[in-house]
């Protein structure tokens, strides 16, 4: 299969990623990630589902709070919406194939310029660019993972989309809304996600909590409904997130949105899409959000990369710790994986990362940074003591009157005899270093 689809080759300097392993001094290899290496059952495609995400990737150019971005693509050479646009989707297309991403996701707004263009003018615009998407994904292979609506750059959005306080306002949203579910289905997106946005509050002395998440809730049963009226048999994501836009998002953490999805009956519909940064946001690791995502049946898919250690936040550097792959990999392998969802690259390079090879390296080295972390994940499910030792600390239920204590079989006055029967109970070491060094001794 010929690498370049289009008429025009934006990374002539970078070829097809290849696996050469980690003898390799290849910067432009992979170390770790070989695709058809079976681990647990799967390949690494399989388990992993790599997807490169056009936002950051393809539309953002290093702008921050001080000033716009210093990255320039060839692509906005075109002085025409739709001439960007396809030169943009050549582009990805040609990197996503280059670094062998099965997959993409997009907002609706990063495949073509909105230009304040009106609901049918943007409808128009994104049909002309879903017709070329069907071509470059038959050509290439290359699947959506998850379509999406930008329903918070536009300063018409500053209050929120499905929790504003303003009905037309809201139901403005939802026309732009429809149109990125319809060219999520068009393209045959796996998934749909919904990223809260604007979706929370800045103050409470404005904000009527309850009605917003009501109207929230309201507004994604609307939307799941049309999508499924339409066919679409993929998952919803809610992707958490504990602040930034909004000072306190509602969709904070994955435990808020499972008792969110449970309490308004959208729980058969609607996973989480977890991001690292957004876990680390919200105080937590990102294996305690893909725990507790587990737990709650709720593991739909992964938003890949890291924050910062020394500030708060949402840097989006792509992932490079192995010691918390291995830690999050644990958790994944355990899960068996996730529910309709991949890995997908929600990163971007530094501001001053200029040389277009840059988003190669970025990925490479996330893509090995996750292979890296299941294989040795895998190697210390199987090969260590570690599954044994953490069954070891809560044996004392497993039979007799704990076990009669975990099916409900003692009232508290029996549970108190026994409490005072026992006497001061034996002191039982957490173990935390063992468990530590076991990561240590396979990375
Ligand atoms: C924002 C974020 C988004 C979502 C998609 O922090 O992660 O890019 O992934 O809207
Ligand atoms: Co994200």
């Amino acid at each position: 299969m010929s690498i370049i689809t289009g008429d025009k080759e934006f990374f002539p300097t970078v070829g097809k990623i290849e696996y050469e392993g980690r003898d390799s001094d290849n910067p432009f290899a992979f170390k770790w990630y070989d695709a058809d290496r079976v681990v647990a059952g799967k390949t690494l495609k399989e388990w992993l589902r790599f997807s490169g995400c056009y936002w950051h990737t393809f539309c953002g150019k290093g702008h921050d709070p001080f000033g716009p971005g210093p990255q320039r693509f060839a692509w906005d050479n075109y002085a025409d919406a739709k001439g960007r646009a396809t030169a943009k989707m050549d582009a990805a297309f040609e990197f996503f194939t280059k670094m062998g991403l099965g997959y993409y996701c997009f907002h609706d707004v990063d495949l073509i310029d909105e230009e304040n263009s009106s609901v049918e003018e943007f409808g128009k615009k994104l049909d002309f660019i879903t017709d070329y998407a069907q071509q470059k994904q038959q050509a290439s292979g290359i699947k959506l993972l998850w379509g999406t609506a930008n329903l918070f750059s536009n300063p018409r959005y500053m209050n929120g989309a499905g929790t504003n306080p303003h009905f037309p306002t809201l139901a403005r949203a939802a026309a732009q809304l429809k149109l990125a579910i319809d060219a999520t289905i068009k393209l045959g997106g796996e998934n749909y996600v919904f990223w809260g946005g604007r979706e929370g509050y800045v103050t409470l002395l404005n904000t009527n909590m309850k009605q917003e998440l009501d109207n929230f809730a309201q507004w994604l049963h609307t939307a799941k409904d049309y999508a499924r009226k339409q066919g679409f048999t993929g998952n919803f994501f809610i992707e958490p997130k504990p602040m930034e836009p909004t000072k306190h998002q509602y969709d904070f953490d994955t435990a808020t949105v499972a008792h969110f999805v449970n309490k308004y009956g959208l729980q058969d519909d609607f996973k989480v899409n977890i991001e690292v940064n957004h876990a680390t946001l919200a105080n937590h690791t990102f294996q305690h959000e893909l725990q507790v995502a587990a737990d709650n049946n709720m593991l739909g898919s992964i938003d890949a990369n890291r924050g910062d250690y020394q500030n708060a936040w949402d840097t989006d550097q792509f992932p490079n710790n192995i010691n918390e792959a291995v830690e999050a990999m644990l958790v994944y392998l355990e899960a068996g994986g996730l529910q309709g969802g991949g890995v997908n690259f929600d990163a971007k390079t530094r501001r001053e990362s200029t040389d277009m090879e840059d988003i190669f390296l970025g990925h490479i080295g996330g893509m090995d940074t996750f292979a890296r972390g299941l294989i040795i994940a895998d190697e210390i499910l199987n090969k260590s003591d570690y599954k044994k030792l953490r069954e070891a600390r809560y044996a004392t239920f497993q039979s007799g009157q704990g076990k009669a204590f975990t099916e409900g079989k003692l009232d508290l006055a029996e549970l108190a005899k026994i409490g005072i029967e026992v006497g001061e109970p034996e002191q039982i070491s957490g173990k935390q270093e063992l468990f530590e060094n076991i990561i240590n001794r396979y990375i």
